[in-house]
């Protein structure tokens, strides 16, 4: 058993460590499940396997079997549920990954490409065992993230990356055993796993759901009993909505935590009019979660700024050749500290790019500091998407639009959308006609949904560079019509 875990149990048996489905599980508990899960686990999974795949929606089983992994000593990839089998296939075999512990609805995804331990459904033993204390400095989470060139990278969270984060946490948010964290937010993103990270730290208890569900969130932070809740751009929207404007919510709630991409500044003006608590953040998977964050009180005078660096952080704005530029200069945000991940799985050369030869970590995105330090996060280096949370990558996408035979040229850019933030969306030059859906049912079996193309704009020809080269920023423009 985790030694974290195992202080939590002993310290505090009877507080409430999770609440889920109408349930109240306490720490000791949570102890009790765990131990089962690690029996099951242990025989489940060959002892030589070190790092084990895990696909599920959230649950109270996800909760368990990430615990229970880590007690068992287990590195665990963490995959998006989203994914395609395509997708799935290139991270297992990337990670070296041949045992995934699985919830029946994903087994047809899985079955083809790797061994698969059922998550739910199955017989569980009951009988209790003394384990043995393991030590936290082994826990090692794996999350794939995309590149600029559309090749998934394995990024290796390691515990002292966690630690990290969880004390600048701490800090910032003056976050106790007392907070009650909601986690809607998936487990398999470091947003959601991060959540668990905190409790094994600070004892805090978690407020768990298999999704999102804005009429719950809000039954929970009325009745007081969540503090704390991470959210999305589209998630906050659909609070905003919900909002009871007969009452304030309670001071019990001490904030939302936003982070995963760019938000509207009309919308934190909203939010603060209707006096809803909101930090803003900026982090990212490589990081472990938030690193850089308003404070409470500054969440209403610097409206639109992400905040300053946390604990243990620094953050340097530089141009194309790593010079440090003033404040209000735009150029790259480089961090460095111990919550930045030391190194992707599987090292290259193109891995190794990412840091500067003095250990900076090159996040690809572009920001300003004002003069009194705040970081304004403007926009990106790369053609990175996010929609509702979720990156897509158009390298990616174009490599396999370009495999349908009609396409003969294609570009994937992102399009503002009212309810995702970004969808993306493809111009094409095409030798045949071609519908949408055409286009997307042929994408379907490769992508995640969130990344199939929703817009198809038929093109006579692309805009190109003097040197031939795809010139997709004039597809942002008013000139995009004179291609269409
Ligand atoms: C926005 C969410 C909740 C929408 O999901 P919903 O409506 O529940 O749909 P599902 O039932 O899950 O899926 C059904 C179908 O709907 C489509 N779909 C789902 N999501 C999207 C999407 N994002 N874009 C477009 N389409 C979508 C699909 O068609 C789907 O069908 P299938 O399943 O077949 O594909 C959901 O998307 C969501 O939970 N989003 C949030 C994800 C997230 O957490 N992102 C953050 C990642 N970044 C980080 O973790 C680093 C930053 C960080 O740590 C952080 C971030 C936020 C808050 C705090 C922190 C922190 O620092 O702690
Ligand atoms: P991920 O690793 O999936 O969380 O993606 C991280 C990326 O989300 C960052 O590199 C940014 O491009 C984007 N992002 C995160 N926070 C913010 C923010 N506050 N404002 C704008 N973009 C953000
Ligand atoms: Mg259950
Ligand atoms: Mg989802
Ligand atoms: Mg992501």
């Amino acid at each position: 058993m985790l030694r974290l875990l195992n202080e939590k149990i002993n310290e505090m048996p009877n507080k409430p460590a999770l609440y889920w489905n109408n349930q109240t599980i306490s720490f000791k508990e949570v102890g009790e499940e765990v131990t089962k899960w690690m029996d099951y686990l242990a025989t489940s999974l060959p002892s030589t396997e070190q790092t084990i795949g895990l696909m599920s929606q959230n649950s109270d089983e996800m909760y368990y079997v990430i615990l229970a992994l880590w007690s068992l000593e287990k590195d665990i990839l963490f995959l998006n549920t989203h994914l395609s089998q395509h997708e799935l296939l290139f991270q297992l075999q990337d990670a070296k990954v041949a045992f995934v512990v699985s919830e029946n609805k994903f087994h047809h995804k899985l079955d083809a490409i790797s061994h698969i331990v059922p998550l739910d459904g199955t017989l569980r033993t009951s009988r209790m065992k003394i384990t043995p204390l393991v030590d936290e400095r082994q826990l090692t989470s794996i999350m794939y993230t995309s590149g600029t060139t559309g090749r998934p990278k394995g990024v290796v969270q390691r515990f002292t990356n966690h630690q990290a984060s969880v004390k600048a946490a701490q800090i910032n948010m003056g976050l106790t055993a007392d907070d009650c964290w909601a986690c809607a937010v998936p487990l398999f993103h470091i947003s959601g796993l991060s959540i668990i990270l905190r409790q094994l730290i600070t004892g805090c208890s978690i407020s768990l759901y298999p999704k999102f569900d804005a009429d719950q969130l809000t039954a929970d932070i009325i009745s007081k009993r969540v503090t704390i809740a991470s959210v999305v751009t589209y998630m906050l929207e659909k609070m905003i909505e919900k909002f009871p404007t007969e009452t304030n919510y309670p001071t019990t709630f001490k904030t939302y935590l936003l982070g995963g991409g760019p938000i509207a500044k009309d919308t934190l003006i909203i939010c603060r009019d209707l006096k809803i608590p909101v930090i803003q953040s900026y982090g990212m998977t490589e990081t472990c979660s938030q690193v850089v964050a308003l404070s409470a009180n500054d969440a209403l005078t610097k409206i639109g700024a992400s905040g300053v660096p946390l604990y243990g952080m620094s953050l340097r704005i530089v141009d194309e050749h790593n010079q440090l530029l003033p404040a209000s200069q735009t150029g790259e945000i480089q961090l460095k500290g111990p919550q930045v991940i030391s190194h992707y799985l599987n090292e290259t050369a193109s891995h190794l790019a990412k840091w500067t030869h003095d250990g900076w970590f090159k996040t690809g995105d572009l920001g300003y500091l004002d003069e009194e330090g705040y970081l304004f996060v403007i926009s990106r280096l790369s053609e990175l998407i996010i929609s509702g949370g979720e990156n897509i990558y158009p390298p990616e996408v174009e490599s396999i639009l370009k495999q349908h035979p009609a396409i003969t040229e294609v570009a994937v850019i992102g399009e503002v959308d009212i309810k995702w933030g970004q969808i993306p969306v493809a111009y094409a030059v095409v030798n045949q006609p071609i519908t949408l859906e055409a286009l997307q049912l042929f994408t379907t079996k490769q992508l995640a949904k969130y990344k199939v193309p929703k817009k198809l704009y038929l093109c006579k020809n692309l805009p190109k560079t003097a040197s031939g080269k795809l010139a997709k920023h004039r597809l942002l423009t008013n000139e995009r019509e004179v291609f269409i």
